[in-house]
């Protein structure tokens, strides 16, 4: 296969350029070779189509060979390329690999190039699956309401952070650590939708989350799954919760971090912020880190990047306001 570039229509009905892969027998397939860092390393950008095939079937390890490749016989993708979600999620994971690359300067997902595989268009006993997560190999996407969930950049960039932070602090995916590993994953996604779309962190809708999903039925304040600038439903106290209900809690605690880490990237300069919460989650937490510990984390990232006096007093209130003390 040779890398070439094509079209792609997105669910919502704009084009944008795609780079693909021009196979021998003159197809062509999400496959985009053009962005490692280190090209000796051969890492690509890789969409598949699961065609309705159960979530629980796809998950966990590599992609098998029964579920195929994205393809489209011209250079164009549309149709059933667009509706599966297959042509947001590459277009998605090539502007959060782009992110991570020249924002924070790491290559990938496992931060040395790797290849990065996505499966959309999965389904629940045949209906639409409407979540989206990482396996601990790759993202997998369903739809919710007809909508692929793979449109969201925050949710994009949500699961792709799934995956870094598997590869850096190891946050188990339980209690405290949980709802930190999802904070940190909702404030990577978040940020990067702002930055794309270029929404002011002083809108009050900057913090919301999943909110290109909403088809117009509901404001988007009710429609969104979480918002970080502590809207409805923001969680105030951490709250134990039994680890038969989701994980203990990790999507029901973790705005209390989320919000703490919006207010950072609402005060600081928005690139600082990023590299800030990127360098404390990186060198200052482990598996079994908590709440207080990502407050001592970004107040030591922080002081390692030589910030203002008044930058660190900005961080130490985004915690205490959360109720995260020191
Ligand atoms: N969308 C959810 C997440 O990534 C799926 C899950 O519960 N892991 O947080
Ligand atoms: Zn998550």
């Amino acid at each position: 296969a040779s890398p070439a570039q094509g079209t792609g229509v997105r669910v919502d009905g704009s084009e944008a350029k795609l780079d693909v892969n021009k196979e021998p027998d003159g197809s062509y397939t999400l496959v985009d070779s053009t962005r490692a860092m280190y090209p000796r390393t051969g890492g690509q950008i890789r969409t598949y189509d699961a065609n309705r095939k159960q979530y629980t079937d796809v998950a966990g390890g590599p992609v098998t060979d029964d579920i195929p490749l994205s393809t489209s016989a011209s250079d164009r993708f549309d149709g059933a390329n667009t509706s599966s979600g297959a042509v947001d999620a590459h277009l998605n994971a090539a502007k959060v690999y782009e992110f991570y690359k020249n924002r924070i300067g790491r290559d990938g997902i496992d931060g040395k190039g790797g290849t990065i595989h996505s499966v959309v268009n999965v389904a629940a006993n045949g209906k639409d699956y409407a979540n989206a997560f990482w396996d601990g190999s790759k993202m997998v996407y369903g739809h919710m309401d007809g909508v692929p969930l793979s449109v969201g950049l925050d949710v994009v960039g949500h699961e792709m952070t799934h995956g870094v932070t598997e590869h850096s602090a190891g946050l188990v995916y339980l209690n405290q650590s949980g709802a930190l590993n999802e904070a940190i994953s909702d404030y990577f996604g978040n940020a990067m939708e702002t930055a794309d779309k270029g929404v002011a962190m002083s809108d009050p809708k900057s913090g919301l989350i999943g909110e290109y999903l909403c088809n117009g039925t509901k404001p988007l304040e009710e429609c969104a799954l979480r918002d970080l600038n502590d809207g409805r439903n923001a969680q105030k106290d951490y709250e134990p919760i039994t680890l038969d209900i989701d994980n203990g809690g990790v999507h029901y605690n973790s705005t209390i971090v989320g919000g703490a880490l919006w207010d950072i990237r609402k005060n600081l300069d928005t690139e600082l912020a990023d590299r800030i919460i990127y360098r404390s989650a990186q060198n200052y937490l482990t598996p079994l880190s908590g709440f207080t510990d990502m407050r001592n984390a970004v107040t030591l990232a922080a002081k390692s990047l030589k910030v203002s006096k008044a930058d660190l007093a900005t961080i130490g209130r985004a915690f205490d306001d959360h109720g995260i003390e020191a």
